[in-house]
């Protein structure tokens, strides 16, 4: 038995980066299971979806931030304002970029903004499995101009490559702390918002182009009934205008039915329950621009 009494340190990280860097693969890698929905589209994630990784001697809760980015309409400025804010409450930042990209015209915009927060930040840089490690060096100099990281760290999201070190890493500068959560825990969004991301990620899969992000779902109701052991989920698919609605229904609802199919086999992974999915699809005309309403779709600030 020890003498010396070992410390618990604890703390909040915020994940940042251009869409499709990997920030939903890694904290899904790290959490190991499927919470923060992963897609080959932008702006996928738009909620802070939180993923708690508990140790014997540490607790590290990390918060997937919206894009930062020039906002484009008032979607995109409430976006900005929910990541700012989180990166000053924050314990430590991960600026995560994508090594096969190298520098882009949004990574000045994002670190304009780390400039004004007193956070450290580590650069993460993604998908080394895709570069020669010449031109690994190379991005590291030009990034080490721009800013001055506290760390940085090359890693592969998808393979696991150097995951484990950026988290011995990120444990050293976390604070002594409390246990925040139970050791159990994964994550603190209701389930019911985690199913509507499911739901959100199927249809973007399955439509390509045609469906821009301007869809949100909303669960109308995710009940057990006493009598079985299924649960029923009823969602609505929120589009602009109605041909997006046609295509998301597609030919005698051949499209609708295949996102029913697929978001069914997530959702009962996630609940570990058989699960009954109702779908159907609702035009409400430029919702993005409503703030209003942003908040009845779970938008939160
Ligand atoms: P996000 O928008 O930053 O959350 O990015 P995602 O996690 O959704 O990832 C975007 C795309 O990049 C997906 O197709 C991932 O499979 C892919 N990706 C993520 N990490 C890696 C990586 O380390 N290597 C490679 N080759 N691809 C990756
Ligand atoms: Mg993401
Ligand atoms: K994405």
């Amino acid at each position: 038995k020890s003498t010396e009494q070992q410390t618990f340190k604890s703390g909040f990280v915020s994940i940042i980066g251009r869409p499709n860097v990997g920030k939903s693969t890694y904290i899904n890698r790290v959490i190991g299971q499927k919470i923060a929905i992963m897609s080959d589209k932008p702006q996928t994630t738009r909620n802070k979806v939180q993923g708690v990784l508990t140790t014997n001697d540490s607790q590290i809760i990390l918060i997937d931030t919206p894009g930062i980015h020039k906002p484009k309409h008032k979607l995109g400025d409430f976006m900005m304002r929910v990541a700012t804010n989180t990166l000053k409450e924050v314990d430590l930042i991960l600026f995560m970029i994508n090594a096969v990209e190298g520098y882009g015209k949004g990574d000045e915009f994002i670190i304009e903004k780390l400039k004004t927060v007193r956070t450290p930040v580590f650069l993460v840089i993604n998908k080394i499995d895709q570069v020669h490690p010449d031109d690994l060096l190379k991005i590291i100099e030009k990034y080490k101009e721009l800013y001055d990281f506290a760390e940085i760290i090359p890693i592969s999201a998808l393979e696991g490559q150097n995951t484990e070190r950026l988290l011995e890493q990120i444990k050293e500068y976390l604070p002594e702390g409390p246990q925040y959560y139970p050791a159990d825990q994964i994550t603190d969004h209701p389930e019911r918002f985690i199913v509507s991301e499911l739901i959100r990620e199927k249809v973007l899969h399955l439509t390509r182009e045609e469906v821009p992000h301007s869809i949100a779902v909303i669960i109308e109701k995710m009940q057990k009934k006493p009598e079985s052991e299924t649960i029923h989920v009823m969602a609505a698919i929120i589009v602009e205008r109605s041909s997006q609605k046609g295509i998301i229904i597609g030919k005698q609802g051949s499209m609708l039915k295949e996102v029913g199919k697929r978001a069914r086999i997530d959702i009962e992974n996630l609940l570990g329950s058989k699960v009954y999915l109702e779908l159907w699809v609702k035009v409400q005309k430029d919702w993005r621009n409503k703030i209003t309403q942003l908040r009845d779709f779970g938008f939160r600030e």
